[in-house]
């Protein structure tokens, strides 16, 4: 008999809420929830293939233990054990600097990877932090931490009000939108377009966004902090700038003007390959609009001027008065986050505390670039990494020269990996813990409430219990953290009842804070949930703004909506003048690079990536409903370039860049821009060791085998993924 369990899909950041149909312990199907308070229905691809997804043959089952050279399935107290007699004595031997950490993507789609991973930092008091943050929207956490003092206030446009959207390197009709969470981001456009507002989509590709545009602007790669400090400036050269009610909460206007007064159309037409016309249109237009929103995402972030560019698009926000306002770009406030205290003056955002060992890259919040995991593996000397924990990462084909990274990792003193699947990276850890498929997991968003365009909270618990020998993913990172730290076979809830005291500990001083004077044992034995994860989630709602409990939200399965976003400044400004600084410090310093852009010679062929949607980062290509047809890894190349390089549609070609070349087969088409090709990232499965048995029957080629990690964003130490320079060549 066929039943049904609501479960908030964690395949992408729209989190949509499906309709799970289950046969006993099996989804057989999944179609977006009506009901649902954010998502009404919407539904991708992706999310029809809940049930494939979870259900893959190839997901492991129990942990793998390595017992000579080879992995073998494992008990849990096996795995566990393991690691406290491995790791442990590594850190006494050696300190706590010769440890690391890689979290990856998945990390902020899963409870366990909101709740556990401070505490394991908290523990092993490692500076060797790896993310995915510095192959991504780093930047954008950097440039907030200046401008706003606090790197998570992330404004976001108001998509359901603005009037006019101006929008960079970001493919929300593929990727279904990021530090946006917005279910149905195709239809909030069309919406837009509907109610008479315009979209500008700012792109070196014609995506399935640009079509769907009121102007497509190809611009060059890279160039985008060029061509935004153009629009800045025709706004001080017109008098365009208006503030309006942020003009009190804002200082350095002036000084802004003064530094960005190289930047005229003119000066930036060559180098962007935008007409100085175009530029000032679209400036005029920003200024013009009832309310207006500047958004950029991937393809403006992960670019050598990266950190400016994401500056640039929150100072046009402000100068155009538009960044707080209702169909601005605006400050979501999740349930989960602690209520607002009154407005203040704060800490400021410090950067480069401290720096990485081998390179000296400056860390930006609390992380080392991604780019740099393998020399801090591979480098002798004191601080070598020698034990690494990676919890839901593929850095090996996500970060950059995956070959150098894949025999750093190999030569590893111990590495433990916290991943459902033995695959690129996963292969060299001495153990795996595979968490259950999501079906078997509760969920909450913790990280992307943060990015809603729309205020709301939505509880999912497991739609299937967990199955005879699995650990669920709360329990494994618990059990992690007791293991590295001196405390293996304490029980796990220890881990979650500390984190509850301590919380409660210093709510209950706060004189903001709900729980105020109260008796932090008392609301500590008044938390309901069934695990240490459900409880921490209840006591993080009764911290937060809203007056919700757990309980609430299980009386509510398809969410609480909590309403539009609403005006946030200047309480949430934490920067030491308590206003939005527009022009800190380290920003001012890295200005002389962005001017010495103007000049240089572009590059003959460069390098952009895309997404395609039926796939996600490097691990949905071992699911056969999600690959095939037109997700492939293919080279996109202009027919102009075609021509000029003698390169045919379906025939291989030879790209090559600083870290190495690839073989890959091209695509004739005039979706890229001349002088740029696009190769999708995430691919590269044909390693020895690996269980991804759809996966390497079309393995295609690793991207970032054609970066050596040497080209970073310097602020913020993220990974130039866009509009590196290639060559491209037939193969005979
Ligand atoms: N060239 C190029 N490179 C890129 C990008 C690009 O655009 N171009 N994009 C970058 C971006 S934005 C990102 S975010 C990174 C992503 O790169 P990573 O952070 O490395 O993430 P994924 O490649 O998605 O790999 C996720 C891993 O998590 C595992 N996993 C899946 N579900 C779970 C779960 O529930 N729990 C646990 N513990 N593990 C799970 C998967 O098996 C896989 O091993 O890639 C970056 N790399
Ligand atoms: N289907 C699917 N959905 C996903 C993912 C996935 O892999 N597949 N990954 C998820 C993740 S981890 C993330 S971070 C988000 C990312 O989601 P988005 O931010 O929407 O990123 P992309 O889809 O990579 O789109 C980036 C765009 O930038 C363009 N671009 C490249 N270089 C430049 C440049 O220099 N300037 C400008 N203006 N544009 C440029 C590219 O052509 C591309 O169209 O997607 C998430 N959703
Ligand atoms: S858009 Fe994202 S969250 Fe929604 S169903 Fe598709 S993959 Fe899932
Ligand atoms: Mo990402």
């Amino acid at each position: 008999m066929s039943t049904s369990a609501l479960r908030v899909c964690p395949l992408c950041e729209a989190t949509c809420g499906l309709v799970l149909t289950l046969d006993g312990t099996h989804v057989t199907g999944a179609r977006g929830d009506r009901d649902d308070v954010f998502s009404q229905g919407f539904i991708c691809p992706k999310g029809a293939a809940f049930g494939a997804v979870d259900s893959d043959p190839d997901r492991l089952r129990t942990p793998l233990v390595r017992t000579d050279g080879a992995l073998r399935e494992a008990t849990w107290d096996e795995a566990f054990d393991t690691i406290a007699a491995r790791f442990r004595p590594l850190i006494e031997q050696y300190g706590p600097q010769a440890t690391g950490v890689v979290l990856g993507n998945p990390n902020v789609h899963t409870m366990a990877g909101a709740l556990y991973p401070p505490l394991l930092l908290g523990a092993l008091r490692t500076r060797n932090v790896f993310t995915a943050s510095t192959l991504d929207q780093m930047p954008k956490h950097v440039s907030s931490g200046l401008m706003f003092g606090d790197a998570f206030a992330i404004p976001v446009p108001d998509l359901d009000r603005t009037d006019q959207l101006l929008m960079l390197g970001a493919n929300p009709l593929d990727s279904n939108g990021s530090l946006c969470t917005a279910p149905d981001f195709p239809g909030k456009l069309r919406a837009l377009r509907r109610r008479g507002g315009t979209l500008t989509v700012v792109d070196p590709r014609r995506t399935r966004t640009a079509r769907l545009a009121d102007r497509h602007i190809a611009l060059r790669p890279g160039t985008d902090a060029l061509f935004l400090a153009a629009l800045v400036h025709t706004l001080y050269e017109e008098g365009l700038t208006d503030l309006g009610r942020l003009a009190e909460h804002v200082e350095g206007v002036d000084e802004v003007r003064e530094a960005i007064r190289d930047f005229s159309p003119e000066a930036v037409a060559g180098a962007c390959e935008v007409d100085a016309d175009t530029i000032r249109t679209v400036a005029r237009e920003l200024a013009a609009a009832p309310t207006a929103a500047v958004y950029g995402r991937m393809g403006s972030s992960t670019v050598a001027h990266g950190t400016l560019g994401n500056w640039l698009v929150d100072v046009l926000n402000v100068l155009t008065g538009n960044l707080d306002r209702p169909g601005g770009a605006m400050f979501p406030l999740s349930a989960t986050a602690p209520a607002p205290r009154p407005a203040s003056p704060g800490k400021g955002f410090a950067l480069g505390r401290w720096t990485s060992r081998v390179s000296g890259h400056p860390e930006a919040k609390g992380e080392l670039p991604m780019a740099a995991l393998a020399e801090e593996i591979e480098s002798p000397g004191d601080g070598r990494i020698r034990a690494l924990i990676s919890i839901a990462a593929n850095p090996v084909l996500s970060a950059p020269d995956g070959d150098r990274l894949d025999r750093a990792l190999g030569a590893l003193d111990f590495m433990v990996a916290v991943d459902p699947y033995l695959n690129e990276t996963s292969r060299h850890a001495d153990v795996v813990l595979p968490p259950p498929p999501p079906s078997q997991s509760a969920h909450f968003d913790f990280a992307f409430n943060n990015f809603a365009v729309r205020n709301q909270a939505r509880y999912s618990p497991p739609a299937i219990p967990l199955e005879e020998g699995r650990m669920d993913e709360c329990e494994i990172q618990a059990r992690l953290i007791l293991a590295v730290s001196g405390m293996h076979g304490a029980q796990p809830e220890a881990v979650d009842d500390l984190a509850i005291d301590t919380t409660l500990a210093r709510a209950v001083t706060q004189e903001h804070s709900p729980l105020y004077g109260a008796d932090p044992k008392e609301q500590a034995r008044l938390l309901t949930g069934r695990t240490g994860a459900e409880r921490r989630l209840d006591m993080m709602l009764r911290l937060g703004p809203y007056d919700l409990t757990l309980e609430d939200l299980r009386q509510a399965p398809h969410g609480h909506d909590l309403g539009p976003l609403k005006p946030r400044l200047p309480q949430l400004l934490k920067t030491r003048s308590g206003r939005v600084e527009l022009l800190p410090a380290p920003i001012a310093a890295d200005l002389p690079r962005l001017r010495g852009a103007l000049a240089a010679p572009p590059a003959p062929l460069v390098l952009v990536g895309r997404r395609h949607l039926r796939s996600n980062n490097s691990w949905l290509h071992n699911v056969p409903a999600l690959v095939g047809g037109t997700n492939r890894c293919t080279l996109q190349v202009h027919p102009e370039d075609a021509v000029r390089l003698g390169l045919d549609d379906g025939k291989p070609a030879r790209i090559a860049g600083d870290g190495g070349a690839l073989e890959v087969p091209v695509e004739v088409t005039d979706a890229v821009r001349p002088g740029v090709v696009s190769l999708p990232h995430g691919w590269g499965h044909d390693r020895p060791g690996t269980r991804l048995g759809v996966a390497r029957t079309s393995p295609g080629v690793n991207v970032n085998q054609l970066l050596d990690g040497s080209r970073l964003d310097p602020l913020s130490g993220t990974a130039v993924l866009n509009g590196f320079p290639v060559e491209v060549t037939p193969v005979a």
